[in-house]
């Protein structure tokens, strides 16, 4: 396959953007070369600029549930532009999304939209601290929320929880209220509580994790946060960003059974469109500005287009459930690549929660941070490219989730392990 106009594109957007890119995760950073600059998307396959079609596996991180250009998302968005763009006005179209998340996700009673993940999970620790008049929120090793100051924090020094500036520009004044807890480690998390519980505002974590790759919580670990925070009375936060909708309709909540306090949410939600949302329980939300006192705000929130593209994704979701299918496909990606790499001899591991997995080169299980960073990045880079090099589009680090959507065919995943398993093989 020939990348010269990706690589001539790519070269041009250096002396643009920093990096050339307007999101770092995009840089192929962990996986090297150049990344293929995108021309188009079909359903479950992207084209980049030199004409290659991949199979589609990144779905712009997650959005893309139903694949690219839906019908019923391109309807919907072609009506909305007929009335305008953005108003800075309150318009239906934010009730009717608003309700739809309502609806979908049992905890959520009222709702904000804002516009990404990380607005999104900015807002909430926002209001858990307002809510609650305490400083601090925890967090857990490689959970990602979006670039929010106070949660761009690694595992400091002292007890192992106290959280320091993991990016230039995060001052220490920032970061000491934040503590950061190992994923999956019930006994830190009951001893932080016993050590600073009133003074814990509210705990945020991924309900499934995707950002250190796919790891599951235990439902013990589950039942101790849900536990630890109403006896202590902060408020448990579900990262759902990456999980609302994805796992399950009504998100990963549904499926584990717990009610959180607020819920984040975003990808999915807006279509592909810039959304992100955040909400929970009404006395909770009634916090924030205007019928509260905690401030938030934002020029584009509830943007028409974007809702339109959001509500018909969220409808189509809830109309004709793809979550059965998505399932079928998703066991059978996974159970295919386990058996190409224990063929293939390459230690790995496969971890899923519904259409969401990552094939580890870990011998697993991958509980926490400190399992998955043992992984073997260095193979899974070959990997990739390898899978590149025969039209495959897998996400471009270690420590990301693949995605099946409901345009994918069992074409496409045979397709997609009949490569994995030479790739595997030639490694
Ligand atoms: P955004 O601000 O990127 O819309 O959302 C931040 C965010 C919050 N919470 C979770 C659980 C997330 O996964 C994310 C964003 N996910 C990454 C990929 N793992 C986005 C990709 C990127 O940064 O370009």
């Amino acid at each position: 396959m020939s990348y010269e106009n990706s690589k001539q594109i790519f070269q041009a957007a250096q002396s643009l953007m920093p990096g050339g890119v307007n999101s770092p995760a995009r840089a192929f950073g962990s996986v090297g070369g150049t990344p293929l600059v995108i021309d188009r998307g079909e359903g479950a396959y992207i084209y980049d600029v030199d004409g290659n079609r991949l199979i589609d596996y990144i779905q712009s991180w997650g959005p893309m549930i139903l694949g690219h250009k839906h019908p019923a998302v391109m309807t919907a968005i072609e009506q909305a532009l007929t009335k305008g763009f953005s108003f800075g006005a309150p318009t239906e179209g934010e009730n009717e999304l608003a309700e739809l998340i309502i609806d979908a996700v049992a905890s959520v009673e009222k709702v904000r939209l804002v516009n990404s993940g990380t607005e999104a999970t900015m807002s909430a620790i926002r209001l858990a601290r307002g809510f609650t008049g305490r400083d601090i929120i925890v967090k857990f090793a490689g959970n990602y929320h979006g670039h929010v100051d106070s949660l761009l924090v690694a595992a400091g020094s002292s007890a192992a929880t106290l959280a320091v500036p993991n990016s230039p520009g995060v001052t220490a004044g920032t970061s000491k209220d934040t503590l950061i807890l190992t994923y999956n480690d019930c006994q830190g998390v009951r001893d932080a509580f016993a050590s600073h519980g009133d003074r814990i505002a509210g705990v945020i974590f991924e309900p499934v994790v995707g950002n250190m790759g796919c790891v599951i919580p235990d439902s013990e670990f589950l039942q101790t946060l849900r536990e630890c925070t109403t006896a202590s009375g902060s408020l448990l936060i579900f990262d759902e960003v990456m999980t609302g909708f994805r796992v399950a309709y009504g998100g990963a909540q549904q499926i584990w059974g717990i009610t959180p306090d607020l819920t984040t949410l975003g990808k999915i939600v807006g279509g592909g469109m810039p959304i992100g949302a955040y909400g929970g329980r009404v006395d909770i939300m009634d916090h924030v500005l205007p019928a509260g006192k905690v401030f938030q705000a934002g020029t584009l929130s509830g943007n028409p287009i974007a809702c339109a593209a959001g509500s018909a994704t969220l409808r189509e979701l809830r109309d004709h459930s793809p979550y059965q299918r998505l399932e079928t496909l998703s066991q059978k990606l996974a159970t295919g690549l386990q058996e190409a790499a224990d063929a293939a001899k390459q230690v790995c591991c496969v971890q899923r929660v519904g259409s969401m997995m990552t094939l580890f080169f870990n011998s697993g299980p991958v509980r926490c941070w400190e399992d998955a960073s043992a992984s073997d990045t260095e193979s899974f880079g070959r990997y990739f490219w390898g899978l590149i090099d025969k039209g495959v589009y897998m996400p471009c680090s270690q420590y990301e989730a693949l995605f099946v959507s409901a345009a994918h065919s069992e074409d496409d995943i045979q397709a997609t392990l009949d490569a994995a398993t030479t790739v595997l093989a030639d490694l």
